[in-house]
């Protein structure tokens, strides 16, 4: 679809606001965050939206930690009602011009979920990248109502990295988020800071990105307030307004200099691919990427040619280079990943021609970058960045446990399809129906689902210290983000598969389908790492027609943790396990 639809919010109007920061040395390591309903204006132009934020702000402050100093939060549920958010399913995908709901803010038609406006404020934190103890992790179901509170410790013994503090309640995580309830959490450490890079203001800035949409009154008029809008056919939330800390379309001035942008994708759905455009064309070489999900790259890397893909909760630690503008100089952020996101790919020379209402994505700037008068500072930084992690090695590797999961699609009636997961265990070659199987260089391995819901019985028991390698099977047309708490993992190998599933062959335990690894010939995509990916993760995008194989060794921390899908309307809807993490000592004592 060509058509452009005209936005009704004037881009590039307020200025990037910087999150409050919250410098844990400074308060010795002991913070209490409130978690509140507050008034935030998302735009200039619009009136003032009801949020619930850590202390009732959108973002809430980025907390700032030292490696190896540990930090405590009272973390208070001080939320109060009524659920400001408004959660609609429109009863159309399109509306009367034919133009996709999600793509224009309102209700399209569709009334305001009981349910939703129901709920008072149930929250639970999860330090997503954190190496926390089971106990402090955010379990799902471990929540505090409103007016209760909960101390956890975060040890801190980790490298540096851009984290991110969010809601992570069963079920309504979508919800809790959507309405404003995630911040970022920075920790800093020596080898990083002998690298010279920006620390702080105004060198260093936070980008959380997100995507908003709002309700309108009787005239047509955006009210600021904050709609959570699905339709029949997408099940997920994919909003028109690009939100970057808190402001629709903001604009940041910049010195002619080198600026740190720690970016991260805080939607619920939304996959971006950031393009950096100045006088209509790319400008991608301006860009250097240092770091990842858990801290630096072994190796600065350049930009991939399309342009930065982040699917949600995915970070990227960026060095920008705007040291040889003039004052007046103007880039602008435009993002060019259609929704739902399934790995196609898009010139970054149209990056400004990638408004795509088919592809739920009606306005596809980001933000702005305004170039202002300054001394221009030109600096160099080290292209050798970490030296503090290798691949794991091939005896590591031939030794590790290997688990295989299945990313699926079931059909159900009257409802969307929804996207959940299958823990698969091989089974010998005579039991032979309801198989899934997985043909790699002639040889055949069939297994038999044996989990498919949250609350189905736990088969993952990693061993603590021991690499184990995961298969993550995606048998669906989208890409997921599967997200791993606890340690972070490295990506093996990203390879094309095609799969024939048999009809109706996505049961709840049975699951017949066979699965070749090798390209299917109507399939466009890559399938390759890209450089960027070759560090520390904790989230992984899996592309359709797709295995992804990733190496993961727990290491301190004993208990039941959670990987899911970071899609959160995904994970909310049961795409989402248990894992319980075991020290070796006591896996000669379990049944
Ligand atoms: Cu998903």
């Amino acid at each position: 679809m060509a058509r452009r639809l005209l936005p009704q919010l004037a881009p590039f109007i307020d200025g990037l606001p910087l999150p409050q920061r919250l410098i844990a040395e400074e308060h010795h390591g002991s913070l209490v965050v409130r978690m509140r309903m507050g008034e935030h204006r998302f735009h200039r132009d619009l009136p003032v939206s009801t949020i619930w934020g850590y202390e009732g702000m959108v973002p809430g402050p980025t907390i700032e930690a030292e490696r190896g100093h540990p930090v405590t939060v009272e973390w208070r549920n001080e939320l109060e009602g009524p659920f400001p958010l408004e959660v609609t399913t429109a009863p159309t995908h399109a509306d009367a011009r034919g133009v996709p709901v999600q793509c224009v803010p309102g209700l399209s038609g569709g009334t305001a979920d009981r349910n939703a406006a129901a709920l008072t404020g149930q929250a639970v934190v999860h330090l997503h990248g954190g190496l926390t103890p089971a106990v402090y992790d955010g379990w799902a179901e471990n929540l505090l109502a409103s007016g209760q509170s909960a101390v956890f410790h975060y040890p801190m013994d980790q490298r540096a990295a851009l984290l991110w503090y969010h809601d992570h309640v069963m079920g309504i995580t979508r919800f809790d988020v959507y309405a404003g309830l995630a911040g970022l959490w920075i920790v800093r450490d020596q080898p990083e800071r002998e690298l010279g890079l920006p620390e702080g203001p105004p060198f260093e800035v936070p980008l959380l990105i997100q995507d908003r949409n709002f309700d309108l009154d009787a005239q047509g008029r955006l009210t600021g307030v904050l709609l959570h809008k699905t339709d029949p056919e997408v099940m997920e939330a994919f909003a028109p307004f690009t939100v970057v800390n808190g402001k629709v379309w903001p604009a940041l001035d910049v010195q002619p200099a080198i600026y740190r942008l720690r970016v991260i994708n805080a939607s619920n759905a939304r996959t971006y691919r950031l393009v950096l455009v100045r006088n209509g064309d790319p400008e991608l070489d301006r860009i250097t990427q240092i770091g990842t999900d858990h801290g630096l790259l072994r190796a600065a890397t350049r930009m991939p040619s399309d342009g930065l893909v982040l699917a949600s909760a995915e970070r990227a630690d960026l060095l920008v280079d705007f040291s040889d503008l003039a004052p007046g100089s103007e880039l602008t952020l435009f993002n060019t990943a259609k929704a739902p996101f399934d790995g196609s790919p898009f010139a970054a020379a149209r990056a400004e021609m990638a408004a795509d209402l088919a592809g739920l994505l009606p306005h596809p700037e980001v933000m702005r970058f305004r170039v202002v008068p300054g001394s221009a500072q030109r600096r160099v930084f080290p292209a050798a960045l970490a030296t503090d992690y290798g691949a794991p090695s091939p005896q590591e590797l031939a030794d590790a446990k290997r688990r295989a999961i299945a990313l699926v699609e079931r059909e159900l009636e009257g409802e969307p399809n929804m996207l959940t997961m299958r823990e698969l265990a091989p089974v010998e070659d005579s039991d032979s129906t309801g198989l899934l199987t997985v043909t790699d260089d002639g040889i055949t391995t069939r297994y038999r689902a044996v989990a498919a819901h949250f609350e189905d019985v736990t088969t993952f028991f990693p061993v603590l210290g021991e690499y184990e390698v995961w298969q993550l099977i995606n048998l669906t047309g989208d890409t997921h983000p599967i997200h791993v708490h606890l340690d972070p993992f490295q990506i093996l190998s990203r390879r094309p598969i095609r799969y024939e599933i048999a009809k109706g062959g996505i049961e709840d335990l049975v699951i017949t389908a066979a699965v070749t690894l090798e390209r299917d010939p109507a399939d466009q995509l890559d399938h390759a790492i890209d450089d960027n990916e070759r560090g520390l993760k904790d989230t992984v995008r899996v592309n359709p027609n797709e295995v992804v194989e990733i190496a993961v060794r727990f290491t301190n921390y004993s208990g039941r943790y959670m990987y899911h899908c970071h899609i959160l309307e995904h994970e909310d809807r049961d795409m989402m396990r248990p894992f319980v993490t075991m020290p070796r000592e006591l896996m000669p004592f379990m049944a």
